[in-house]
């Protein structure tokens, strides 16, 4: 299983090369991300408690870290940037601050080889796993939407972190070559599974064929706007920072909502196993469109709007894809944390694919319902 390094941080290496102030006290593994290793950090300071974030970039996924570290930073100068014009408050909660090395670096590359960046710590805030009701769905794509708008403006092109990351036919073919290979002997035993992506194919070249045309616009897109990837405010509820911004790259703004709709619409686990319980909810759908809309109406084509829909179904559809696949390798990309985790995040992907395919008529009703 790849249940990723929970591995302490090697403190005196990362407090002598950070330039965090005060004396390091201890930390703990922090969030549920499948991808990187996030530790909370304690540093005393003037005998006061302060909290850092220092993350172990998974550098299997992210073969060029100082580019995509590089993306980070011209990230978030912009965002500051564009909230302080705007007179925002509470900036230093509402965007990631870098924390540098003591060289003035971003990054760090540690004696083993490990790439490794540090945060201030955003108090008083929480990635969320489950929607717990329709508030959050609304803050979740509003402070998504707001972030496709601050960098509607980033000047140059950043660059691509992970290619074709949201290039479903290749995400496609990848999973006919693991089914073909079936290394680990796993095909048989998911056979529905397999036969529900087949008979879906035609699906995963729409957004790819359009956007190659022209028909949809590239712009800066966050391409992996799961609910946990905003802290929501504890007090308030609101979506206050928008985080985990390696995949932050040319992109569709359909990959964006359609991992939102993923996400946000139904109050069961990524990996529920009780799949009557897996519907897309159309009232937390309605939420969602309703904040997504808000922010980034005012930059949206008409072809972007009316695909807002079939977007929730295909990037659904895009990660069971890559949970299949997954499953199908041995379990190598994302942590799992028990035998059978991946197939049972497909099988819940799926199972809110159909939902959707059957209330494709009401999504869309609800989308022109906003203006
Ligand atoms: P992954 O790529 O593994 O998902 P994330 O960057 O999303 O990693 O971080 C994992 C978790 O750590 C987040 O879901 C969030 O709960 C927490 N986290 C990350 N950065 C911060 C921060 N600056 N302040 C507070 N919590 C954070
Ligand atoms: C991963 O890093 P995290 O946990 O926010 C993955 C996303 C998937 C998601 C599924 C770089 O996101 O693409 O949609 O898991 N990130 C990467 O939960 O592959
Ligand atoms: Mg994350």
């Amino acid at each position: 299983m790849n249940a990723g390094g929970t591995s302490l941080v090697h403190k005196e290496e990362m407090a002598a090369n950070f330039a965090v102030p005060g004396k390091y006290i201890g930390e703990k593994p922090y969030g549920s991300g499948h991808i990187n290793d996030t530790f909370r950090v304690i540093y005393e300071q003037n005998r006061r408690e302060v909290h850092y974030i220092h993350q172990r970039i998974n550098n299997n996924i992210f073969k060029k870290v100082p580019e995509l570290m590089e993306n980070i930073g011209r990230v978030i100068q912009h965002q500051r940037r564009k909230l302080s014009a705007a007179g925002a408050d509470q900036l230093d909660r509402r965007v990631l601050t870098l924390v540098p090395t003591r060289t003035g670096g971003i990054f760090y590359q540690d004696t083993k080889g490990d790439y490794w960046r540090t945060y201030v710590f955003i108090e008083g805030a929480l990635g969320i796993d489950v929607v717990e009701n329709t508030a959050q769905a609304f803050e979740t794509a509003k402070a998504f939407g707001e972030f496709q708008c601050q960098l509607a403006d980033l000047p140059g092109r950043l660059h691509e972190t992970i290619p074709d990351f949201h290039h479903t036919r290749s995400r496609f073919n990848v999973l006919a070559n693991a089914i073909e290979e079936d290394r680990f002997n796993r095909a048989a035993g998911v056979k529905a599974e397999i036969e529900f992506a087949k008979t879906r194919e035609e699906m995963v070249d729409v957004v790819i064929d359009l956007m190659k045309t022209g028909e949809l616009p590239e712009r800066v897109t966050h391409n992996d706007t799961k609910l946990n990837n905003v802290l929501i405010d504890t007090a308030t509820g609101k979506g206050m920072c928008v985080i985990d911004l390696d995949t932050v790259m040319p992109g569709s703004v359909l990959y964006d909502f359609g991992d939102m709709v993923r996400t946000t619409t139904n109050q069961a686990v990524e990996d529920e196993r009780d799949l009557s319980r897996v519907e897309m909810d159309i009232n937390y759908f309605r939420a969602l469109t309703k904040g997504y809309l808000e922010t980034a109406s005012g930059f949206l084509t008409p072809k972007e709007r009316e695909l807002l829909p079939f977007s929730g179904r295909l990037i659904t559809f895009e990660i069971g894809l890559r949970f299949l696949t997954d499953y199908l390798q041995g379990d190598v990309y994302f942590k799992t944390h028990r035998e059978g985790q991946n197939i049972d995040r497909c099988r819940k992907q799926f199972k809110m694919v159909q939902s959707m395919e059957r209330q494709a008529e009401v999504m869309q009703r609800i989308v022109k319902e906003y203006k």
